[in-house]
């Protein structure tokens, strides 16, 4: 889905992400935090940037599994 990321949290690995309406986990859009799992290239998380994400529900939360530039 498309997300724009609002702050990194580089230290713990999550991220302040703006995301489209998510019915599969019954979210609609909305600003929130997400793990940013191991594997994914923290980078890319920069505040303003545009980014295809993928989520999971996991056992501490939200996690971003996958991500790459729009
Ligand atoms: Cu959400």
């Amino acid at each position: 889905m498309a997300a724009e990321v609002r702050a990194v949290d580089q230290e713990n690995r999550t991220a302040l992400v703006t995301h489209e309406a998510l019915t599969e986990l019954g979210m609609g859009e909305m600003t929130m935090r997400f793990i940013v799992v191991d594997g994914v290239d923290l980078s890319l998380f920069q505040a303003g940037a545009s980014l295809t994400i993928t989520v999971i529900e996991g056992a501490d939360g939200f996690q971003i599994i996958r991500a790459e530039p729009r």
